[in-house]
């Protein structure tokens, strides 16, 4: 499948802007959670898996215990694409309200 190209900075800016949670570090989307423990980390990161994989666009991600630290980018672009705001849109889904989320 053909991978979008990498979005303007003013555009990911823009985007970013409708995603509270999130910022920019180096370069990827970032997102901190935390979870009631490890099971519901760990419940997210299935979720997710399975949502990642049929999108055939993964999350760069790391897990200690009840906290996932999140970085999306697309690889094969070197940069942030459309890719990117969509897991970040279905990530937001189902991970607990960021906090200015207004949830
Ligand atoms: N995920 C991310 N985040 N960036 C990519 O460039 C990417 C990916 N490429 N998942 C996909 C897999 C590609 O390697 C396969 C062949 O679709």
């Amino acid at each position: 499948m053909p991978r979008p190209p990498k979005l303007p900075e003013a555009e990911v800016a823009r985007l970013l802007a409708a995603r509270p949670g999130w910022s920019l570090h180096d370069g990827s989307l970032h997102r901190e959670l935390t979870f009631a423990d490890f099971p519901a980390a760990w419940a997210f990161m299935s979720r997710i898996a399975l949502e990642a994989e049929r999108m055939g666009h993964h999350p760069d991600w790391c897990n200690s215990y009840n906290r996932v630290v999140v970085e999306l980018s697309t690889h094969d672009a070197g940069g942030i694409t459309e890719l990117d705001f969509a897991l970040a849109e279905r990530i937001d889904a189902v991970a607990p309200a960021a906090p200015g989320a207004g949830a």
